[in-house]
């Protein structure tokens, strides 16, 4: 303890003094309990937060380095030396052209819905923010407050759409048995729903599955929901990094906007353009007329103002200057297809190893998967194994994140995966 820490210093007596007046003399403070001043209270334990206990570590975030697309540098290069630019805010609903071009990236350079004003995007923080903001939107305006989410999903979309006042149900989407979609379980679940309920759908590279709906699958998914009324809710978190086409991975939220009907969607620029931490996002309300999205539009600023004021501008200039300059945006697109290759071909390695040791079972999954993950269907059990004896690390329901191997690393993987099998089924 520090010398000017001890109770008996003058200026403690003097506080101690004052806190003893206080407490006697004020009306409010009836009761002759003595309040004793103490300057090392908090340091022993008796903090007002002491009974804080200690939540789990998120197991997922802080994984890697991801590698910054030479786009990307461009772009900032061009950024800073920009002398016009300056560090204003922006205003609530985010950059313009951010916006705009966000909105054409993701429904198509000629979608009826934005040449009609029939979308309204406001730039979030990232696809987290975006579908926060969604979800807050809903619950304050919305008739119906549950939202279906597939059964398994990414972990933070329960909490993100309890926090937004929604109460979530799951449908079923992933068979462990043929470790491929559940097409009828998941039929079942949204054609028994009640009318108008929200189904938040993984626009392409289910996380953490792997598993997409074919698109006739998709189809019939449309025609359920829109004859139930059910609203779609994408969320778009790997467009272009899944089959490494922009326009592939949109698809599916096309054919729903292509029907006239309404919908949302969160976007997010982490994985496609690498801008993890940078944060950029946005979520898109496409309305059934240019008016209803403009008064959607008026409220989303509501909810987003006290939340965050107004979005951050450094990653969304990024986004922007890319997406405008068609040499740039070129660019991008060819190392997005890059990075979405080297994905696949991990997938093709990996399984190749497998076979080449021979490890029983059908791995045939880890090539019909598509996006960052692979859902292994490995129990808790190997899983553990794998981090004790060959320190792997991965999500404990099986889960790898295929961006984070390389062809030198396949070969330890798959030696692992064939232990874990072999030793622990
Ligand atoms: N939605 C889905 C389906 C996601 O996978 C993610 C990103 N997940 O990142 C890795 C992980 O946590 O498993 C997001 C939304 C949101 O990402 P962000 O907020 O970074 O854009």
């Amino acid at each position: 303890m520090r010398p000017e820490m001890t109770s008996s210093s003058p200026t403690d007596r003097r506080l101690n003094a004052l806190v003893r007046h206080l407490a006697t003399a004020s009306p409010v403070m009836e009761s002759q309990t003595t309040v004793t001043f103490s300057p090392t209270a908090g340091s022993h334990g008796d903090s007002v937060f002491s009974h804080v206990v200690r939540a789990p570590e998120d197991p997922i975030l802080g994984e890697g380095k991801p590698l910054v697309l030479n786009v990307v540098r461009k772009a900032e290069q061009m950024l800073v030396n920009d002398r016009s630019r300056v560090k204003e805010y922006l205003p609530i609903v985010g950059l313009a052209d951010f916006n705009k071009l966000s909105a054409k990236l993701i429904f198509g350079a000629d979608s009826p819905a934005i040449r009609e004003n029939r979308v309204t995007t406001v730039q979030c923080l990232s696809g987290t923010g975006s579908l926060r903001v969604g979800g807050e939107f809903l619950a304050r305006h919305y008739h119906q407050r549950t939202i279906y989410i597939p059964q398994p999903t990414w972990g933070n979309h329960p909490k993100i759409f309890t926090l937004s006042g929604l109460s979530v149900k799951t449908y079923r989407y992933y068979d462990p048995a043929t470790r491929g979609l559940n097409f009828r379980g998941l039929m079942e679940d949204l054609g028994s729903a009640p009318s108008g309920a929200i189904v938040l759908l993984h626009a392409c590279a289910h996380n953490p599955t792997g598993v997409d709906p074919t698109l006739q699958q998709w189809e019939q998914i449309r025609q359920l929901m829109r004859s139930k009324a059910l609203l779609p809710f994408f969320d778009s978190a790997y467009q272009g990094f899944a089959s490494g086409n922009l326009d592939i991975d949109a698809q599916s939220i096309r054919m729903f906007v292509a029907d006239g009907g309404e919908c949302f969607v969160a976007q997010s620029y982490a994985k496609n353009m690498g801008l993890y931490g940078e944060r950029v996002g946005a979520l898109s309300v496409v309305c059934r007329t240019a008016d209803v999205a403009s008064r959607v539009e008026s409220q989303l600023k509501l909810v987003t103002r006290p939340m965050f004021s107004n979005p951050p501008i450094h990653g969304a200039s990024i986004v922007a200057t890319i997406l405008k300059d068609r040499n740039m945006y070129n660019e991008w697109t060819i190392e997005l297809k890059a990075m979405a290759d080297r994905i696949i071909s991990m997938r093709k390695e990996l399984f190749d190893a497998l076979r080449a040791r021979g490890t029983p079972g059908d791995w045939s999954h880890i090539i019909k998967q598509i996006g960052m993950f692979t859902f292994t269907g490995l129990n808790k059990e190997q899983v553990a194994f794998m981090t004790r004896e060959y320190h792997i690390y991965m999500t404990s329901d099986g889960r790898i994140s295929m961006a984070g191997l390389s062809s030198k690393t396949v070969p330890h993987l798959a030696d692992a995966i064939h232990a874990a099998v072999t030793r622990m089924s």
